[in-house]
């Protein structure tokens, strides 16, 4: 596992693109908020530590990850939004529901994402217990939500110098 070697939530914060310029939503999942609220967080202080601000951060709840995709999309079709990062936390239970929330989280994050050419960011843990969520939501492994900002960040500054927008 890639978090194992490096934790990515290590980054060097002068590296890190200018966000100045830039409208981003923030769009998290009400189920598991302990963990979810923490990857808000993490996401919202690395914005603004990149200089994003506070009036151009735009958070939004859902009530669940299955719906992240759906809400994704709206934030990213608004013209001044610029990108988009979704967190949320699904756990594996004693069904199949883990699988089903998984995959169409995954496909519909994807699916928003190039549907609105914009980033839009998967920040979403799927794990197997609450303990290896809290490890990643500010924990030993890290902060999930912080490296959505810098994965954020990083593809508008990449689209910049691709496509000079
Ligand atoms: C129903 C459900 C279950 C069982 N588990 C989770 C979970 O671990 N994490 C999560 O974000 N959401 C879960 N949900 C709720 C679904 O994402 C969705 O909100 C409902 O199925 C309504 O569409």
């Amino acid at each position: 596992m890639a978090t194992h070697l490096k934790n990515l939530s290590d980054f060097d914060p002068d590296s890190l693109p200018s966000g100045e310029a830039y409208i981003i939503c923030i769009v998290v999942s009400e189920w598991n908020t302990g963990v979810t609220f923490a990857l808000a967080e993490g996401a919202r202080s690395t914005l603004i530590n990149a200089g994003v601000s506070a009036e151009n951060i735009r958070l939004y709840t859902v009530p669940g990850s299955f719906e992240l995709p759906l809400a994704a999309s709206w934030a990213a079709s608004e013209h001044d939004v610029d990108a988009v990062i979704c967190l949320g936390c699904v756990i594996q239970g004693e069904t199949r529901h883990f699988e089903f929330i998984s995959q169409a989280v995954a496909q519909g994050v994807t699916r928003a994402s190039l549907d609105t050419q914009k980033p839009v960011i998967f920040g979403v843990l799927t794990t197997d217990t609450l303990e290896q969520a809290e490890a990643r939501s500010g924990g030993k492994h890290g902060n999930k939500g912080i490296e959505g900002a810098v994965a954020a960040l990083r593809m508008l500054s990449l689209k910049k110098a691709i496509k000079g927008q």
